[in-house]
């Protein structure tokens, strides 16, 4: 199990990511922006403590920290996100898209709730090859009336399958206000197929952790899925769009609200000071050389562009006129 000082890396390191990703985005070296997940790192960095480097994941738009927390290369993650050859998906998949197979990553998904069917699948796997690994699938507030989602509780909780569904309740879908369209509630959701579930704080990494430890004992022994909604804020812009087209939709009062509760300042309050300022340097160095990585490395040739679109490469599949 980690120590304080490892979650705290793992916060930081996502933040620094974060940042430095908005600022390649102002610097028009990241096209089509990014849905930055500054503000929810607790939730990542203390569920992936949880788990085994073969255990797997799958993630959401908004899945920079769940694909950094599990293992991935930063300098590859954000080669990446600049499209480069030498990105964690050869800078195919890009922002939304990420995969390590290596890591247990089975891939970012921009399909809202299209993660949970995946993760769902791949524990029912694990479960009928013998194993103990575990799946954890992450999905925001937005994705809990989506049909999908509630198919693969049904599934999960039916076959026993050894995956933790965690939803990161950041109170806000893009811009509407999730409790003006979400009936019931998300633990209730989980519980109406007799999965248990539990409100942890998504602010504290600590927290998170013992919460996914629990949930990932039982669901290792044999018992099943769990639901964990982590309640977090999101401090940045739904999407980077934001920051030139400013829509009003939360209140300063609810912002400050979040950077009180900043996971930074709540699991850094944890770490003695030489040791928090040695963290932070050491991820100055990695991040810079991230970037350094990302903006040196080559763009895939266009001539590659049909390139892994098929298992066979692009020959007529046999049978077709
Ligand atoms: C099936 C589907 N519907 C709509 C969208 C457009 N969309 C992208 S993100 C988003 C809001 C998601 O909110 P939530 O799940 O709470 O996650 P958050 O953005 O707050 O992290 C929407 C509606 C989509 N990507 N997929």
């Amino acid at each position: 199990m980690p120590d304080s000082a490892a979650l705290y890396r793992t916060v930081r390191l996502i933040r620094r990511f974060e940042e430095r990703a908005v600022e390649l985005v102002r610097a028009k070296q990241i096209f089509g922006g990014i849905h930055p997940y500054t503000g929810q790192e607790a939730i990542a960095a203390g569920t992936c403590a949880a788990l085994r480097r073969d255990d797997v994941i799958t993630s959401t738009h908004r899945g920079h920290g769940h694909v950094l927390a599990k293992g991935a290369d930063p300098a590859r993650m954000m080669a990446e996100l600049l499209g480069r050859a030498t990105g964690l998906n050869r800078g195919r998949g890009g922002s939304m898209h990420a995969a390590d197979f290596a890591v247990g990553i089975l891939g970012a998904n921009a399909i809202v709730g299209a993660a949970a069917p995946i993760a769902t699948g791949a524990a029912w796997a694990a479960r009928r090859a013998g194993s103990d690994r575990v799946a954890v699938t992450y999905f925001g507030d937005g994705a809990v009336s989506q049909g999908v989602v509630l198919e693969a509780f049904n599934l999960a909780a039916l076959w026993r399958a050894p995956v933790i569904f965690v939803c990161e309740n950041n109170g806000w879908s893009t811009t509407t206000r999730t409790r003006d369209v979400v009936a019931g509630t998300v633990t209730g959701r989980a519980e109406a197929f007799g999965i248990p579930a539990e409100q942890v704080d998504g602010m504290d990494p600590e927290a998170v952790l013992a919460a996914t430890a629990r949930a990932v004992a039982r669901a290792r022994a044999g018992a099943g899925p769990a639901l964990l909604e982590c309640l977090t804020h999101r401090f940045d812009a739904h999407h980077t769009w934001e920051h030139a087209a400013r829509p009003r939709y939360r209140t300063p009062e609810e912002a400050q609200e979040g950077r009180d509760r900043d996971p930074l300042l709540v699991q850094g309050a944890r770490v003695p000071v030489a040791d928090r300022a040695r963290i932070d340097a050491e991820i100055e160095e990695l991040m810079d050389a991230a970037v350094r990585f990302a903006l040196d490395a080559p763009r895939p040739d266009p001539a590659t562009a049909l390139d892994h679109l098929y298992a066979d490469g692009t020959a007529v599949r046999a049978g077709a006129a």
